[in-house]
Protein backbone atom coordinates (compact mmCIF):
# COMPACT_ATOMS: atom_id res chain seq x y z
CA UNK A 1 0.00 0.00 0.00
CA UNK A 2 2.65 2.33 0.82
CA UNK A 3 4.54 1.60 -1.74
CA UNK A 4 2.18 2.47 -4.61
CA UNK A 5 1.22 5.55 -2.75
CA UNK A 6 4.99 6.54 -2.59
CA UNK A 7 5.08 5.15 -6.45
CA UNK A 8 1.98 7.53 -7.25
CA UNK A 9 3.54 10.55 -5.63
CA UNK A 10 6.32 9.60 -8.05
CA UNK A 11 4.00 9.43 -11.15
CA UNK A 12 2.22 13.34 -10.40
CA UNK A 13 5.74 14.41 -9.25
CA UNK A 14 6.76 17.32 -11.54
CA UNK A 15 9.34 18.04 -12.31
CA UNK A 16 11.95 20.40 -10.95
CA UNK A 17 11.46 22.41 -13.70
CA UNK A 18 8.30 23.01 -14.09
CA UNK A 19 7.72 23.79 -10.29
CA UNK A 20 10.47 26.31 -10.47
CA UNK A 21 8.21 27.89 -13.58
CA UNK A 22 5.10 27.22 -11.24
CA UNK A 23 7.20 29.17 -8.34
CA UNK A 24 8.04 31.97 -10.31
CA UNK A 25 4.50 32.91 -11.54
CA UNK A 26 2.75 32.82 -7.96
CA UNK A 27 5.26 34.43 -6.15
CA UNK A 28 5.92 37.72 -9.04
CA UNK A 29 2.50 38.45 -10.18
CA UNK A 30 1.03 40.66 -12.76
CA UNK A 31 4.74 40.81 -14.32
CA UNK A 32 4.28 38.65 -17.72
CA UNK A 33 7.65 39.67 -19.34
CA UNK A 34 9.29 38.04 -16.62
CA UNK A 35 7.43 35.06 -16.67
CA UNK A 36 8.12 35.02 -20.27
CA UNK A 37 11.95 35.28 -20.11
CA UNK A 38 12.31 32.61 -17.13
CA UNK A 39 9.83 29.90 -19.05
CA UNK A 40 12.06 30.34 -22.06
CA UNK A 41 15.56 30.20 -20.25
CA UNK A 42 13.88 26.97 -18.17
CA UNK A 43 12.56 25.28 -21.21
CA UNK A 44 15.82 25.19 -22.69
CA UNK A 45 17.61 23.75 -19.72
CA UNK A 46 15.45 21.00 -19.15
CA UNK A 47 17.58 18.36 -20.48
CA UNK A 48 20.88 19.84 -18.25
CA UNK A 49 18.58 20.04 -15.32
CA UNK A 50 17.02 16.57 -15.96
CA UNK A 51 20.65 15.02 -16.03
CA UNK A 52 21.41 16.63 -12.68
CA UNK A 53 17.93 17.10 -10.91
CA UNK A 54 18.70 15.49 -7.68
CA UNK A 55 21.82 18.16 -7.18
CA UNK A 56 20.41 20.73 -8.78
CA UNK A 57 17.17 20.45 -6.93
CA UNK A 58 19.02 20.28 -3.14
CA UNK A 59 21.27 23.11 -3.76
CA UNK A 60 18.05 25.15 -4.75
CA UNK A 61 19.72 26.36 -7.83
CA UNK A 62 16.76 27.38 -9.93
CA UNK A 63 15.25 29.23 -6.45
CA UNK A 64 18.08 30.89 -6.54
CA UNK A 65 18.57 32.01 -10.34
CA UNK A 66 15.26 33.01 -10.68
CA UNK A 67 15.00 35.40 -7.71
CA UNK A 68 16.92 38.80 -7.49
CA UNK A 69 19.78 39.03 -5.22
CA UNK A 70 18.56 42.81 -4.62
CA UNK A 71 15.77 44.78 -5.79
CA UNK A 72 15.82 48.25 -4.93
CA UNK A 73 12.51 51.12 -5.56
CA UNK A 74 13.00 54.14 -5.05
CA UNK A 75 11.22 57.73 -5.74
CA UNK A 76 12.69 60.35 -8.22
CA UNK A 77 11.16 63.68 -7.69
CA UNK A 78 11.92 66.45 -10.07
CA UNK A 79 10.68 70.13 -10.87
CA UNK A 80 9.96 70.61 -14.47
CA UNK A 81 10.04 73.64 -16.65
CA UNK A 82 6.62 74.89 -15.26
CA UNK A 83 8.12 74.84 -11.70
CA UNK A 84 5.92 71.91 -11.25
CA UNK A 85 7.34 68.63 -9.46
CA UNK A 86 6.60 65.95 -10.99
CA UNK A 87 7.48 62.11 -9.12
CA UNK A 88 8.67 58.84 -11.45
CA UNK A 89 9.80 55.36 -10.04
CA UNK A 90 12.94 54.20 -10.12
CA UNK A 91 14.68 51.03 -10.18
CA UNK A 92 17.23 48.62 -9.90
CA UNK A 93 17.67 45.19 -9.85
CA UNK A 94 21.42 43.50 -8.84
CA UNK A 95 19.74 39.91 -9.79
CA UNK A 96 23.25 38.26 -9.96
CA UNK A 97 26.79 38.40 -8.86
CA UNK A 98 28.53 35.16 -9.49
CA UNK A 99 30.60 35.74 -12.18
CA UNK A 100 31.02 40.06 -11.82
CA UNK A 101 29.97 43.03 -10.93
CA UNK A 102 26.21 43.76 -11.62
CA UNK A 103 26.30 44.75 -15.01
CA UNK A 104 23.20 46.07 -17.37
CA UNK A 105 21.74 49.29 -18.57
CA UNK A 106 19.38 51.89 -17.35
CA UNK A 107 16.01 51.79 -19.60
CA UNK A 108 13.54 54.98 -19.27
CA UNK A 109 10.21 54.85 -20.91
CA UNK A 110 6.85 55.21 -19.03
CA UNK A 111 6.39 51.62 -20.06
CA UNK A 112 8.95 50.72 -17.39
CA UNK A 113 7.94 48.65 -14.26
CA UNK A 114 9.32 46.39 -12.26
CA UNK A 115 8.11 43.50 -13.97
CA UNK A 116 9.84 44.66 -16.95
CA UNK A 117 13.46 45.66 -15.02
CA UNK A 118 13.25 42.05 -13.61
CA UNK A 119 12.89 40.34 -16.75
CA UNK A 120 15.67 42.24 -18.87
CA UNK A 121 17.90 41.82 -15.64
CA UNK A 122 17.27 38.17 -15.95
CA UNK A 123 18.00 38.02 -19.36
CA UNK A 124 21.65 40.28 -19.14
CA UNK A 125 22.54 37.08 -16.51
CA UNK A 126 22.69 35.18 -19.24
CA UNK A 127 23.95 37.50 -21.98
CA UNK A 128 27.03 38.70 -19.55
CA UNK A 129 27.87 35.16 -19.22
CA UNK A 130 28.13 34.45 -23.18
CA UNK A 131 30.69 37.65 -23.21
CA UNK A 132 32.80 35.56 -21.92
CA UNK A 133 33.90 38.45 -19.44
CA UNK A 134 33.78 38.51 -15.46
CA UNK A 135 30.42 40.56 -16.00
CA UNK A 136 26.89 39.53 -13.18
CA UNK A 137 23.55 40.40 -14.20
CA UNK A 138 21.75 43.49 -13.80
CA UNK A 139 19.13 45.96 -14.95
CA UNK A 140 17.88 49.87 -13.89
CA UNK A 141 15.09 52.26 -15.33
CA UNK A 142 12.03 54.63 -14.72
CA UNK A 143 9.28 55.28 -15.92
CA UNK A 144 10.28 58.86 -16.84
CA UNK A 145 9.79 59.60 -20.77
CA UNK A 146 12.79 61.76 -22.14
CA UNK A 147 10.50 62.80 -24.93
CA UNK A 148 9.26 66.13 -25.59
CA UNK A 149 11.35 67.25 -22.19
CA UNK A 150 14.23 70.42 -22.53
CA UNK A 151 17.83 68.82 -21.89
CA UNK A 152 17.26 70.99 -18.27
CA UNK A 153 14.66 68.63 -17.38
CA UNK A 154 16.40 65.44 -18.51
CA UNK A 155 19.44 66.93 -16.14
CA UNK A 156 17.08 67.30 -12.84
CA UNK A 157 15.70 64.09 -13.62
CA UNK A 158 18.97 62.25 -14.26
CA UNK A 159 20.68 64.38 -11.21
CA UNK A 160 17.68 62.83 -8.98
CA UNK A 161 17.96 59.70 -9.77
CA UNK A 162 21.44 59.33 -9.42
CA UNK A 163 20.92 61.15 -5.88
CA UNK A 164 19.70 58.12 -4.99
CA UNK A 165 21.19 55.06 -7.07
CA UNK A 166 24.64 56.38 -6.06
CA UNK A 167 24.45 54.94 -3.06
CA UNK A 168 24.22 51.11 -4.08
CA UNK A 169 26.52 51.40 -7.76
CA UNK A 170 30.64 51.44 -7.76
CA UNK A 171 32.93 50.35 -10.32
CA UNK A 172 33.40 47.03 -8.55
CA UNK A 173 29.93 46.74 -7.50
CA UNK A 174 27.41 47.47 -10.17
CA UNK A 175 28.21 49.42 -13.30
CA UNK A 176 25.07 50.68 -15.21
CA UNK A 177 24.72 52.02 -18.90
CA UNK A 178 22.23 52.73 -21.54
CA UNK A 179 19.54 50.88 -22.67
CA UNK A 180 16.08 52.29 -24.26
CA UNK A 181 15.60 56.49 -23.71
CA UNK A 182 18.82 56.41 -22.31
CA UNK A 183 22.16 57.43 -24.07
CA UNK A 184 24.65 59.88 -24.08
CA UNK A 185 23.52 62.89 -23.00
CA UNK A 186 21.68 61.19 -20.15
CA UNK A 187 24.86 59.08 -18.96
CA UNK A 188 26.71 62.31 -18.64
CA UNK A 189 24.49 63.95 -16.50
CA UNK A 190 24.31 60.93 -14.55
CA UNK A 191 28.17 60.51 -14.25
CA UNK A 192 28.58 64.02 -13.23
CA UNK A 193 26.28 63.80 -10.41
CA UNK A 194 27.78 60.51 -9.34
CA UNK A 195 31.44 62.09 -9.06
CA UNK A 196 29.24 65.22 -7.33
CA UNK A 197 28.28 63.25 -4.95
CA UNK A 198 30.71 60.48 -4.24
CA UNK A 199 34.07 62.50 -5.39
CA UNK A 200 35.34 59.25 -7.19
CA UNK A 201 36.44 59.70 -10.97
CA UNK A 202 35.77 55.61 -11.65
CA UNK A 203 34.21 53.59 -14.01
CA UNK A 204 31.23 53.31 -12.70
CA UNK A 205 28.80 53.78 -15.77
CA UNK A 206 29.67 52.60 -19.74
CA UNK A 207 28.47 54.43 -22.67
CA UNK A 208 30.15 57.46 -21.17
CA UNK A 209 31.94 60.18 -23.22
CA UNK A 210 34.98 60.21 -25.17
CA UNK A 211 36.29 63.20 -23.56
CA UNK A 212 35.24 61.57 -19.84
CA UNK A 213 36.84 57.78 -19.88
CA UNK A 214 33.98 56.39 -22.52
CA UNK A 215 35.11 53.70 -24.96
CA UNK A 216 35.43 54.11 -29.05
CA UNK A 217 32.81 51.94 -30.44
CA UNK A 218 30.66 51.21 -28.00
CA UNK A 219 28.39 53.58 -29.63
CA UNK A 220 28.39 51.47 -32.92
CA UNK A 221 28.61 47.71 -30.34
CA UNK A 222 25.11 46.49 -30.23
CA UNK A 223 24.36 47.05 -33.83
CA UNK A 224 27.94 45.61 -35.10
CA UNK A 225 28.01 42.84 -32.89
CA UNK A 226 24.16 41.88 -34.08
CA UNK A 227 25.82 41.58 -37.43
CA UNK A 228 28.96 40.57 -36.87
CA UNK A 229 27.06 37.22 -34.90
CA UNK A 230 24.65 37.25 -38.48
CA UNK A 231 27.34 37.25 -40.56
CA UNK A 232 28.95 34.29 -38.38
CA UNK A 233 25.29 32.34 -38.39
CA UNK A 234 24.92 32.86 -42.08
CA UNK A 235 28.70 31.41 -42.64
CA UNK A 236 28.36 28.13 -40.83
CA UNK A 237 24.89 27.61 -42.45
CA UNK A 238 26.15 28.00 -45.97
CA UNK A 239 24.89 31.61 -46.79
CA UNK A 240 25.97 34.67 -47.04
CA UNK A 241 25.16 38.37 -46.54
CA UNK A 242 26.45 40.21 -49.33
CA UNK A 243 23.29 41.13 -51.36
CA UNK A 244 20.21 40.60 -48.90
CA UNK A 245 17.12 42.67 -48.50
CA UNK A 246 17.47 43.47 -44.54
CA UNK A 247 14.24 44.28 -42.45
CA UNK A 248 15.21 46.25 -39.48
CA UNK A 249 12.85 47.67 -36.66
CA UNK A 250 13.27 50.76 -34.48
CA UNK A 251 15.64 53.64 -35.39
CA UNK A 252 17.40 54.29 -31.58
CA UNK A 253 20.95 53.13 -31.40
CA UNK A 254 20.65 49.53 -31.89
CA UNK A 255 19.18 49.52 -34.61
CA UNK A 256 21.16 52.98 -36.11
CA UNK A 257 24.31 50.90 -36.48
CA UNK A 258 22.64 47.73 -37.23
CA UNK A 259 22.30 49.24 -40.59
CA UNK A 260 25.12 51.07 -40.83
CA UNK A 261 27.31 47.49 -40.89
CA UNK A 262 24.78 45.41 -42.72
CA UNK A 263 25.50 48.30 -45.46
CA UNK A 264 29.20 47.69 -44.98
CA UNK A 265 28.59 43.91 -45.46
CA UNK A 266 27.00 44.66 -48.58
CA UNK A 267 23.49 44.02 -47.67
CA UNK A 268 20.26 46.13 -48.49
CA UNK A 269 18.82 47.29 -45.23
CA UNK A 270 14.95 48.97 -46.49
CA UNK A 271 13.21 49.43 -43.42
CA UNK A 272 13.51 51.22 -39.84
CA UNK A 273 10.51 52.59 -37.61
CA UNK A 274 9.56 54.25 -33.99
CA UNK A 275 7.02 53.94 -31.74
CA UNK A 276 4.60 55.73 -34.27
CA UNK A 277 5.30 54.96 -37.57
CA UNK A 278 7.56 53.03 -40.19
CA UNK A 279 9.68 53.74 -43.19
CA UNK A 280 10.19 51.13 -46.26
CA UNK A 281 13.18 53.00 -48.62
CA UNK A 282 13.04 50.81 -51.64
CA UNK A 283 16.87 52.65 -51.98
CA UNK A 284 18.29 51.39 -48.71
CA UNK A 285 18.22 53.02 -45.65
CA UNK A 286 20.17 56.59 -45.95
CA UNK A 287 22.10 56.10 -42.79
CA UNK A 288 23.63 59.93 -42.44
CA UNK A 289 19.83 60.88 -43.15
CA UNK A 290 18.82 58.73 -40.10
CA UNK A 291 21.21 60.09 -37.88
CA UNK A 292 20.40 62.95 -38.34
CA UNK A 293 16.70 63.06 -37.86
CA UNK A 294 17.70 60.73 -34.82
CA UNK A 295 20.44 61.43 -33.11
CA UNK A 296 20.72 65.23 -33.48
CA UNK A 297 16.63 66.58 -34.34
CA UNK A 298 15.45 63.97 -31.99
CA UNK A 299 12.42 64.06 -34.58
CA UNK A 300 9.89 61.19 -36.14
CA UNK A 301 10.04 59.52 -39.31
CA UNK A 302 7.98 61.91 -40.92
CA UNK A 303 10.85 64.01 -41.40
CA UNK A 304 13.37 61.35 -43.12
CA UNK A 305 10.32 60.23 -45.16
CA UNK A 306 9.72 63.80 -46.26
CA UNK A 307 13.96 64.67 -47.34
CA UNK A 308 13.92 61.55 -48.72
CA UNK A 309 11.90 60.76 -52.08
CA UNK A 310 12.37 56.90 -52.18
CA UNK A 311 11.07 56.23 -48.96
CA UNK A 312 7.33 55.84 -47.86
CA UNK A 313 6.07 56.22 -44.87
CA UNK A 314 3.09 54.34 -43.01
CA UNK A 315 2.00 54.84 -40.07
CA UNK A 316 2.09 51.87 -36.99
CA UNK A 317 -1.39 49.98 -37.22
CA UNK A 318 -2.17 46.04 -36.11
CA UNK A 319 -1.11 44.19 -39.62
CA UNK A 320 1.37 47.53 -40.79
CA UNK A 321 4.87 47.10 -39.96
CA UNK A 322 8.01 46.42 -41.15
CA UNK A 323 7.84 42.59 -40.97
CA UNK A 324 5.38 43.32 -44.19
CA UNK A 325 7.86 43.84 -46.21
CA UNK A 326 9.54 41.47 -48.12
CA UNK A 327 12.89 40.58 -46.91
CA UNK A 328 15.62 37.67 -46.31
CA UNK A 329 17.18 38.52 -42.67
CA UNK A 330 15.14 40.75 -40.34
CA UNK A 331 16.42 42.50 -37.43
CA UNK A 332 14.11 43.50 -34.40
CA UNK A 333 15.91 46.20 -32.97
CA UNK A 334 13.12 48.19 -31.12
CA UNK A 335 11.87 46.54 -28.22
CA UNK A 336 10.03 43.34 -26.11
CA UNK A 337 7.29 41.37 -27.87
CA UNK A 338 7.59 42.97 -31.33
CA UNK A 339 7.36 40.63 -33.34
CA UNK A 340 4.33 37.94 -33.06
CA UNK A 341 2.95 34.49 -34.76
CA UNK A 342 1.33 36.55 -37.25
CA UNK A 343 4.83 38.25 -38.31
CA UNK A 344 6.53 35.37 -38.06
CA UNK A 345 4.29 33.47 -40.64
CA UNK A 346 4.65 36.91 -42.81
CA UNK A 347 7.92 36.72 -42.98
CA UNK A 348 8.20 33.14 -43.34
CA UNK A 349 5.56 33.90 -46.52
CA UNK A 350 8.35 36.09 -47.79
CA UNK A 351 11.02 34.14 -47.88
CA UNK A 352 12.82 35.36 -45.24
CA UNK A 353 15.56 32.85 -43.69
CA UNK A 354 17.59 34.36 -40.53
CA UNK A 355 16.12 36.64 -37.99
CA UNK A 356 18.82 37.36 -35.61
CA UNK A 357 17.12 39.71 -32.18
CA UNK A 358 19.00 43.38 -31.35
CA UNK A 359 16.14 44.35 -29.18
CA UNK A 360 15.47 42.35 -25.32
CA UNK A 361 13.11 39.41 -26.40
CA UNK A 362 11.72 41.47 -29.24
CA UNK A 363 9.55 37.92 -30.26
CA UNK A 364 7.01 36.23 -28.60
CA UNK A 365 7.89 32.68 -27.65
CA UNK A 366 4.67 31.73 -30.20
CA UNK A 367 6.72 33.65 -33.11
CA UNK A 368 10.18 32.06 -32.13
CA UNK A 369 8.68 28.54 -32.07
CA UNK A 370 7.25 29.17 -35.68
CA UNK A 371 10.11 30.32 -36.83
CA UNK A 372 12.09 27.19 -35.86
CA UNK A 373 10.02 25.30 -37.06
CA UNK A 374 10.07 26.81 -40.38
CA UNK A 375 13.74 26.33 -40.69
CA UNK A 376 14.35 30.14 -40.16
CA UNK A 377 17.75 30.73 -38.48
CA UNK A 378 16.75 32.77 -35.19
CA UNK A 379 19.67 33.64 -32.78
CA UNK A 380 18.25 35.48 -29.55
CA UNK A 381 18.84 38.41 -28.11
CA UNK A 382 20.94 37.14 -25.38
CA UNK A 383 23.38 36.40 -27.37
CA UNK A 384 22.86 38.33 -31.13
CA UNK A 385 23.06 41.96 -29.10
CA UNK A 386 25.38 40.79 -26.46
CA UNK A 387 28.09 42.96 -28.22
CA UNK A 388 26.66 46.11 -26.19
CA UNK A 389 27.38 44.98 -22.72
CA UNK A 390 30.74 43.08 -24.03
CA UNK A 391 32.34 46.70 -25.43
CA UNK A 392 31.15 48.03 -21.62
CA UNK A 393 33.35 45.42 -20.25
CA UNK A 394 36.12 46.89 -22.46
CA UNK A 395 35.10 50.49 -21.31
CA UNK A 396 35.39 49.09 -17.93
CA UNK A 397 39.05 47.52 -18.65
CA UNK A 398 40.02 50.62 -19.99
CA UNK A 399 39.24 53.05 -17.15
CA UNK A 400 40.75 50.55 -14.62
CA UNK A 401 43.97 50.70 -16.58
CA UNK A 402 43.46 54.66 -17.45
CA UNK A 403 44.04 53.90 -21.26
CA UNK A 404 42.15 54.00 -23.78
CA UNK A 405 42.57 51.58 -26.81
CA UNK A 406 41.85 52.56 -30.74
CA UNK A 407 38.80 52.44 -32.32
CA UNK A 408 40.17 48.95 -34.33
CA UNK A 409 41.79 47.63 -30.99
CA UNK A 410 38.25 47.82 -29.43
CA UNK A 411 35.95 46.84 -32.64
CA UNK A 412 38.41 44.10 -33.64
CA UNK A 413 38.05 42.73 -30.18
CA UNK A 414 33.94 42.91 -30.55
CA UNK A 415 34.18 41.00 -33.37
CA UNK A 416 35.99 37.93 -31.72
CA UNK A 417 33.69 38.10 -29.16
CA UNK A 418 30.70 37.86 -31.25
CA UNK A 419 32.45 35.18 -33.44
CA UNK A 420 32.83 33.15 -30.35
CA UNK A 421 29.53 33.58 -28.92
CA UNK A 422 28.26 32.21 -31.42
CA UNK A 423 30.30 29.04 -31.59
CA UNK A 424 29.82 28.45 -28.04
CA UNK A 425 25.74 28.19 -28.41
CA UNK A 426 26.09 26.37 -31.62
CA UNK A 427 28.77 23.79 -29.92
CA UNK A 428 25.94 23.56 -26.63
CA UNK A 429 23.31 23.16 -28.81
CA UNK A 430 24.75 20.14 -30.48
CA UNK A 431 26.41 18.63 -27.35
CA UNK A 432 22.83 18.34 -26.02
CA UNK A 433 21.13 16.98 -28.85
CA UNK A 434 19.24 20.56 -30.47
CA UNK A 435 21.74 20.98 -33.18
CA UNK A 436 20.96 24.12 -34.80
CA UNK A 437 18.44 25.53 -31.86
CA UNK A 438 20.17 28.70 -30.73
CA UNK A 439 17.95 29.59 -28.36
CA UNK A 440 18.75 26.81 -26.17
CA UNK A 441 22.51 26.75 -27.21
CA UNK A 442 22.29 30.18 -25.75
CA UNK A 443 20.44 29.60 -22.62
CA UNK A 444 22.32 26.01 -22.04
CA UNK A 445 25.59 27.85 -22.72
CA UNK A 446 25.19 30.93 -20.35
CA UNK A 447 23.38 28.95 -17.57
CA UNK A 448 26.48 26.83 -16.78
CA UNK A 449 29.18 29.32 -16.19
CA UNK A 450 27.09 30.71 -14.08
CA UNK A 451 25.87 27.35 -12.22
CA UNK A 452 29.43 26.32 -11.85
CA UNK A 453 30.25 29.63 -9.76
CA UNK A 454 27.05 29.45 -7.94
CA UNK A 455 27.78 26.06 -6.73
CA UNK A 456 31.61 27.13 -6.62
CA UNK A 457 30.59 29.81 -3.92
CA UNK A 458 28.49 28.00 -1.92
CA UNK A 459 25.16 28.95 -0.29
CA UNK A 460 24.92 33.10 -0.82
P1 LIG B 1 16.76 53.69 -28.20
O1 LIG B 1 16.01 54.41 -27.15
O2 LIG B 1 17.99 54.28 -28.76
O3 LIG B 1 15.80 53.32 -29.42
C1 LIG B 1 14.65 52.57 -29.23
C2 LIG B 1 13.91 52.50 -30.54
O4 LIG B 1 12.85 51.58 -30.43
C3 LIG B 1 13.29 53.83 -30.91
O5 LIG B 1 13.21 53.91 -32.30
C4 LIG B 1 11.91 53.73 -30.29
O6 LIG B 1 10.94 54.56 -30.91
C5 LIG B 1 11.59 52.27 -30.51
N1 LIG B 1 10.72 51.83 -29.40
C6 LIG B 1 11.01 51.83 -28.09
N2 LIG B 1 9.98 51.40 -27.36
C7 LIG B 1 9.01 51.13 -28.24
C8 LIG B 1 7.72 50.64 -28.10
N3 LIG B 1 7.18 50.35 -26.90
N4 LIG B 1 7.01 50.45 -29.23
C9 LIG B 1 7.55 50.74 -30.44
N5 LIG B 1 8.79 51.22 -30.63
C10 LIG B 1 9.51 51.40 -29.55
O7 LIG B 1 17.07 52.24 -27.56
P2 LIG B 1 18.14 51.17 -28.03
O8 LIG B 1 18.31 51.19 -29.50
O9 LIG B 1 19.32 51.32 -27.16
O10 LIG B 1 17.43 49.81 -27.58
C11 LIG B 1 16.61 49.05 -28.47
C12 LIG B 1 16.49 47.63 -27.94
O11 LIG B 1 17.79 47.03 -27.87
C13 LIG B 1 15.91 47.47 -26.53
O12 LIG B 1 15.21 46.25 -26.46
C14 LIG B 1 17.15 47.39 -25.66
O13 LIG B 1 16.89 46.76 -24.43
C15 LIG B 1 18.06 46.56 -26.55
N6 LIG B 1 19.49 46.62 -26.31
C16 LIG B 1 20.16 47.81 -26.28
C17 LIG B 1 21.52 47.82 -26.11
C18 LIG B 1 22.32 49.08 -26.14
O14 LIG B 1 23.53 49.00 -26.03
N7 LIG B 1 21.72 50.23 -26.31
C19 LIG B 1 22.28 46.58 -25.89
C20 LIG B 1 21.50 45.39 -26.01
C21 LIG B 1 20.15 45.43 -26.20
P3 LIG B 1 10.55 55.94 -30.21
O15 LIG B 1 11.73 56.82 -30.34
O16 LIG B 1 9.35 56.41 -30.95
O17 LIG B 1 10.24 55.59 -28.79
O1 LIG C 1 20.57 45.14 -22.84
C1 LIG C 1 21.78 45.43 -22.79
O2 LIG C 1 22.65 44.54 -22.87
C2 LIG C 1 22.17 46.83 -22.65
N1 LIG C 1 21.30 47.69 -22.63
C3 LIG C 1 23.62 47.20 -22.53
C4 LIG C 1 24.09 47.01 -21.11
C5 LIG C 1 25.46 47.52 -20.81
O3 LIG C 1 25.81 47.45 -19.62
O4 LIG C 1 26.19 47.98 -21.69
Amino acid sequence: MLFSIEKKEEDDAMSYVDEVYELVVAKNPAQPEFHQAVKEVLESLRVVIEANEEKYRRDALLERIVTPERQLLFRVPWVDDKGQVQVNNGFRVQFNSAIGPYKGGLRLHPSVNLGIIKFLGFEQIFKNSLTGLPIGGGKGGCDFDPKGKSDREVMAFCQSFMTELHKYIGADTDVPAGDIGTGAREIGFMYGQYKRLTGLYEGVLTGKGLSYGGSLARTEATGYGLLYLTEEMLKCNGKEIAGKTVAVSGAGNVAIYAIQKAQQLGAKPVTCSDSTGWIYDSEGIDVALLKEVKEVKRARLTEYAAARPSAQYHECAPGSNVWTVKCDIALPCATQNELDLEDAKTLVANGCFAVAEGANMPTTLEATEYLQKNGVLFCPGKAANAGGVATSALEMSQNSERLSWTFEEVDSKLQGIMVNIFHNLDDAAKKYGMEGNYVAGANIAGFLKVAEAMTAQGVV
